[in-house]
């Protein structure tokens, strides 16, 4: 028996090495299962619990044109949440059960979204440097090793390139703007610089799946590989716009090639994953709110579902 699992983890193991996909009927290890489950998982909540911070705002646009492309941003963010949760539920879970997992408070999503969003430069950063970063981490995870997930990543990034686009369109419209308007968005960027570089998740040598999810071709750079690169790519936008990155250590080294960067606070990052963030609690509640007074919809679809295999299995009979 265990011979034969040896047998087939080589052999899935060389399918990956190969660069091939592994797709949902295919044999897979039990915790190759698990760990796409909890990814995909927690990146679909990551796109439905994004809403909230955003869809905060869209009452309160300042004109029809950022109301018209906010409301497109958030309803893509809802999109992204169900192709991934599509996606999870290939891999014999049930739609139920994730959001079981995501009420309950077992299930985790990204950090960023626990913070509150107090301006309308908010939402420039959120599209400038959220979907920013999303964009690094996913570019890599269209090339993921599990097939639901790859493909899906591949439409979302092709979005979320025009969220980031327009959020620093946003960012850029007010720093062309007045004193006040440019203030707000120092003070936007000042307030999600450090959120925005902890999405990528602890440092490489305390993140407890990098090394495996690495061999598996889940993911294909490090948490610190792909901050570095953000950072990188972001601090030249932030000079471009007159705006001041809010590190004092933050410089270009020569050698490296790279910007070196001051010291995250990781215990901020932790209190935040662990449920002691600015807005755990109410972004748990919003999404707990939302299922219980869905559950009248939920029910009419079944209905309608069932009546229909009814009529379907009448006319054949
Ligand atoms: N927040 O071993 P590690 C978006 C957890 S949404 C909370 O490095 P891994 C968007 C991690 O889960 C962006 N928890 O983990 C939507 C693990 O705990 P568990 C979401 C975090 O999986 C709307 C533990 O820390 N993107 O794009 O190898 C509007 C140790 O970490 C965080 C995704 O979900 C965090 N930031 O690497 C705009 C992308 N970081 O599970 C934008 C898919 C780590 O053992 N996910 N943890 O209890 C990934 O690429 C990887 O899961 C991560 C973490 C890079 C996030």
């Amino acid at each position: 028996m265990s011979l034969t699992i040896d047998r087939l983890e080589e052999e899935f193991q060389a399918k990956i090495d190969a660069g091939q996909n592994i797709e949902p009927k295919d044999w897979m290890p039990e915790k190759y299962r698990k760990t796409h489950i909890r990814q995909i998982s927690q990146h679909a909540h990551s796109e439905i619990v994004g809403m909230l911070p955003e869809g905060n705002w869209i009452t309160r646009a300042p004109s029809l044109r950022r109301k018209v492309a906010l409301l497109a941003k958030v309803q893509d963010e809802a999109g992204h949440g169900l192709y991934l949760y599509s996606a999870t539920e290939t891999l014999g879970i049930s739609r139920d059960e994730l959001f079981e997992q995501l009420h309950s408070g077992k299930a985790k999503y990204s950090s960023i979204f626990n913070y509150p969003t107090l301006s309308w430069a908010d939402i420039g950063a959120i599209g400038w440097l959220v979907d920013g970063a999303a964009i690094i981490n996913q570019v890599m995870l269209t090339r993921t090793s599990y097939g639901p997930y790859a493909r899906a990543m591949v439409r979302i990034c092709k979005e979320e390139s025009f969220h980031q686009r327009q959020g620093y369109e946003i960012m850029l419209t007010l720093c062309r703007g007045t004193q006040a308007q440019k203030d707000m968005a120092q003070d936007s960027l000042n307030r999600w610089w450090w959120p925005s570089l902890m999405m990528f998740g602890p440092r490489d040598a305390e993140s407890t799946h990098t090394e495996q999810s690495m061999k598996w071709k889940i993911k294909r750079k490090t948490n610190d590989e792909l901050r570095q690169q953000f950072i990188d790519i972001t601090v030249p936008q932030a000079e471009f716009l007159g705006l001041k990155v809010p590190d004092e250590d933050l410089k270009w080294n020569e050698e490296r090639g790279h910007y070196d960067f001051g010291e995250i606070n990781w215990d901020e990052f932790w209190q935040v994953v662990k449920g002691n963030g600015p807005c755990n609690k109410e972004r748990l509640d919003a999404r707990r709110s939302a299922y219980e007074n869905g559950a009248w919809v939920r029910e009419a679809a079944m209905a309608y579902a069932e009546k229909q295999e009814q009529k379907r299995l009448a006319e054949v009979g």
